[in-house]
């Protein structure tokens, strides 16, 4: 046999700085055909990672073959979102060759700092949901689970945020503008995928109907895998991502015709599908492209599985056992429909060993409450460009209402409100539906998200089958926002407690005791200080404000949206600044107030927070009464790398979400792993945070869920707190008149109407609970001992918060999978 087929042929690559550098050196002059001489900043950019990839590859092919050859049970993440960040410094950490490869650049004269600024950050997701995703891969490698995700390659990621005279302005993400070291195209390995065309049924002998999907448009989905580097001894998993290329045929129909234009254009258009991520926004509801994505992806997954399940050598009928699929939200629930479908119009399975499969191989995830933001169809749209998908849909619909009917008699109410179609005014498919008839299990992110998910949302469901719901509360990686983002603080753990704790953040609690030693104290207040020297730097250059670093970080990080209650805070702000004006203030600390976040770009209300932020921001700083005891800054364009500046630099987490609106958050939990105290509501996970650090060590205030709820049921008036709260009251009619808009009358009219008027998300009714306890904020800052003691405590109790727990929760009661590490492939020098 011949010997590429053995690992022999596998030297793996020595790791020290001298090895480092003699590959540095060759993929600049053999990779990129680079002078050293000439060669740029980015050059050596490109340079570095191609040796770093270099030591990816070979464990990424050694564990594709270790579970391979175990026979492993896989799990597939389906995600539309995969917000990953930058890749250098992550992949040098996990593979253990940070510090060799900083040297071999000092040898060049570079700057290892410098030049990982330079890459572009992957965004391709909104916020908290494609974070998730990244996060839950890192883990999926780091504890050696056979798990992969599939996604889309975006041309373009989430927005660039400009703020420009206070206004958010966006820019396209162009992050593969100088192309990207870390993908490998994979042209050989494309998929079609069909949209548009017509049905046609023929029926067989025995009377059964057999549906043909005909004509239409093919667009073929080209992979790009991903490596993902698990930390230390981990495997290196894929990331899967499409993107949408012409097919052949397609372009020769219109070539033949003699339209050779022509022809270019329609290539453009169908390759349009991957081009761009779309910003969460409350209009994107109906738009056909955004449809074609979901599809496009999940068809060309679901056959990229089947097809790998089948060169394995397995029946259809064993999917289930060596297969889980885990759907990320709704976007890619149309894959009951598609995994039907390929069972029984590609492979001929009788509808009942189809259903089988389908349920026992799909889980899905919910990650919102928020009506505005569960998908729905149109019918009509969904019958244009999916036909036999809308067939299929209203057949698993038949089936499940009349067993529903069966269970149920009599209750057409029930009958109506779990149907897979919204029959009011035009047809909707409504996809949360599908998703939970066609899956073994749903699971919410938080407890307080799974048990309002049984009792609100899914509580009919929840009546029907119980069994299937669970609940897994997020996780975050501590390797990038702990080891990654707060090196000093990294080394200072390690130097008292070792370093277990990065894979297993468990191991962090130890470090509890010695939040009782001054000298740790110190050592701890030492390093937050010095993170805020750097974002006191980085805020300067980027916002144009100096700050002190000896004030009180306070920082509300996220996007933005009005049930987040970016207001709130900002109500705080003003109430702060008049204070310091009425010379009432001598009580409170200096505060540095931090926002940031991108609003959606056709969210109305959200671009006005955004303003009125940055209004209030320029009267607070340049008030020279105020001076240093109040600055506010909006730090613009957020998104994963300057997360990893502001999360280690903070003092507060604002966490102040309406009781039930939040599923869960993980900002809570990096930020609190990073030593903040959080401020919040008994919302999403901010509850189990609570339970871990103790009530001691958290500011908790506000209504509950169900204060919330009955307040809304009794018809809740938010102009009784304007009348009874004067400090509100003066906030509210400066805004009003305009005095942070001198320029320009009632910029902020909308504002104030929409508080006053409805305030969906209560924020009156939390006001004077909410400026209460930043009191209580202000006395415990001034103790810097307790303060810090109870920062420590807060980092020393996230072990629950690992995104490992997660996983390995979701792996055993959701996926079925174990762990299979790759032998003998323990990185050198780790
Ligand atoms: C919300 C909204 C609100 C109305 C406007 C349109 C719109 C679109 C999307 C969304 C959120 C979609 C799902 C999502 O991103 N959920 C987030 O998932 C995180 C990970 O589970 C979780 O920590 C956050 O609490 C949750 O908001």
């Amino acid at each position: 046999m011949n010997d590429i087929l053995h690992e022999s042929v596998f030297t793996p690559l020595e790791n020290d700085c001298k090895a480092l550098g003699d590959s540095i050196r060759g993929r600049l002059i053999h990779s990129l055909g680079k002078d050293p001489r000439i060669a740029t900043e980015r050059d050596w950019l490109h340079a570095v990672a191609l040796a770093v990839r270099e030591r990816m590859l070979e464990r990424w092919i050694f564990t594709r073959r270790g579970y391979q050859d175990a026979s492993a049970k896989r799990v597939y993440y389906l995600s539309m979102e995969f917000l990953i960040g930058r890749g250098l410094i992550n992949a040098m950490l996990n593979l253990g060759i940070y510090d060799a490869t900083r040297e071999a650049l000092a040898e060049f004269g570079m700057d290892l700092g410098e030049i990982a600024e330079l890459e572009a950050d992957a965004a391709l997701g909104n916020g908290g949901l494609g974070r998730l995703a990244a996060c839950i891969l890192d883990s999926l490698a780091t504890q050696c689970l056979p798990g992969f995700g599939y996604g889309i390659r975006y041309e373009y990621g989430m927005f660039a945020q400009e703020i420009r005279d206070g206004i958010q302005i966006e820019h396209p993400d162009t992050w593969l503008r100088y192309g990207n070291p870390w993908e490998l195209p994979r042209p050989e390995g494309l998929h079609p995928v069909r949209f548009y065309g017509h049905l046609i049924t023929h029926y067989r002998a025995n009377g059964e109907a057999q549906h043909f999907w005909e004509d239409g448009e093919t667009v073929m989905a080209m992979p790009y895998d991903l490596p993902i580097p698990g930390y230390g001894p981990g495997n290196v998993n894929n990331l899967r991502l499409w993107a949408a290329k012409a097919s052949r045929d397609f372009e020769l129909e219109y070539f033949n015709e003699g339209d050779y234009i022509g022809a270019v254009e329609q290539k453009n258009q169908s390759e349009n599908i991957s081009r761009v991520l779309y910003p969460n926004d409350a209009s994107q509801a109906g738009r056909e492209l955004r449809l074609k994505q979901e599809y496009f992806f999940v068809s060309a997954s679901l056959q990229d599985i089947l097809g790998r399940h089948r060169e394995d050598g397995h029946t259809l009928s064993a999917l289930p056992n060596h297969v889980a699929i885990q759907l990320n939200d709704t976007h890619p629930a149309i894959a009951v429909a598609e995994l039907m479908r390929l069972l029984m119009d590609d492979n001929d399975l009788p509808w009942n060993a189809a259903w089988r499969i389908t349920v026992k191989t799909l889980a899905y995830t919910n990650h919102t409450l928020m009506p505005e933001a569960l998908e729905t169809w149109p019918v009509e749209l969904m019958t244009r460009v999916l036909p036999r998908h809308m067939q299929i849909i209203y057949d698993i619909n038949h089936r499940f209402l009349n067993d529903v009917r069966h269970r149920f008699p009599g209750d057409q109410e029930l009958l109506r409100r779990v149907s897979l179609i919204d029959e009011a005014g035009a047809r909707r498919v409504r996809m949360a539906h599908l998703a939970v008839v066609g899956s073994h299990h749903t699971n919410g992110v938080a407890a307080l998200h799974s048990e309002l998910l049984r009792n609100t949302l899914f509580s009919d469901f929840y009546r029907i089958m119980p069994e299937r719901f669970v609940n897994v509360t997020n996780g975050v990686t501590p390797r990038l926002w702990l080891h990654q983002a707060n090196p000093d603080l990294s080394r200072m753990i390690c130097k008292h407690i070792g370093d277990g704790w990065i894979r297993d953040l468990d191991q962090i609690a130890p470090l509890a005791a010695l939040a009782e030693n001054a000298e740790v104290r110190a050592e701890f207040r030492q390093v937050k200080l010095a993170n805020k020297r750097r974002l006191a730097d980085y805020i300067a250059a980027e916002a144009g404000v100096r700050v002190k670093p000896e004030a009180l970080f306070d920082v509300q990080i996220k996007r933005i949206h009005e049930y987040k209650r970016q207001l709130l805070k900002l109500l705080h702000v003003i109430s702060l600044y008049n204070r310091i004006r009425d010379g009432q203030a001598d009580d409170c600390v200096p505060r540095v107030v931090l926002f940031a976040g991108k609003a959606a770009p056709a969210y109305i209300m959200a671009k006005q927070i955004i303003r009125l932020i940055n209004d209030v921001a320029d009267v607070v700083n340049n008030d020279p009464i105020v001076g240093d005891r109040l600055k506010c800054v909006f730090v613009p364009n957020y998104g994963v790398s300057i997360a990893t500046i502001i999360i280690p630099a903070a003092d507060l987490s604002e966490q102040i979400s309406t009781a039930g609106t939040e599923a869960s958050g993980t900002g809570n939990m990096k930020l609190a792993l990073n030593g903040a105290l959080t401020i919040g509501t008994l919302d999403g996970a901010n509850i189990e945070i609570r339970d871990e650090v103790g009530a001691d060590n958290i500011f908790i205030f506000g209504l509950h869920t169900d204060e919330v709820e009955a307040r809304q049921q009794a018809g809740y008036d938010p102009r009784k707190h304007y009348r009874e709260n004067p400090s509100l009251a003066r906030c509210l009619d400066m805004i009003a008149s305009d005095f942070f808009a001198p320029d320009e009358p009632h910029r902020h009219q909308a504002i104030v109407d929409s508080l006053l008027h409805e305030d969906r998300y209560l924020l009156l009714a939390d006001y004077a609970a909410y400026i209460e306890t930043q009191n209580e904020v202000d006395r415990l800052y001034r103790e810097p001992e307790d303060w810090s003691r109870k920062a420590i405590l807060n980092t020393a109790r996230m072990g629950r918060f690992s995104i490992d727990r997660t996983v390995r929760e979701y792996a055993s009661q959701i996926w079925g999978i174990e762990p299979r590490s790759v032998k003998g492939q323990e990185p050198k020098n780790a």
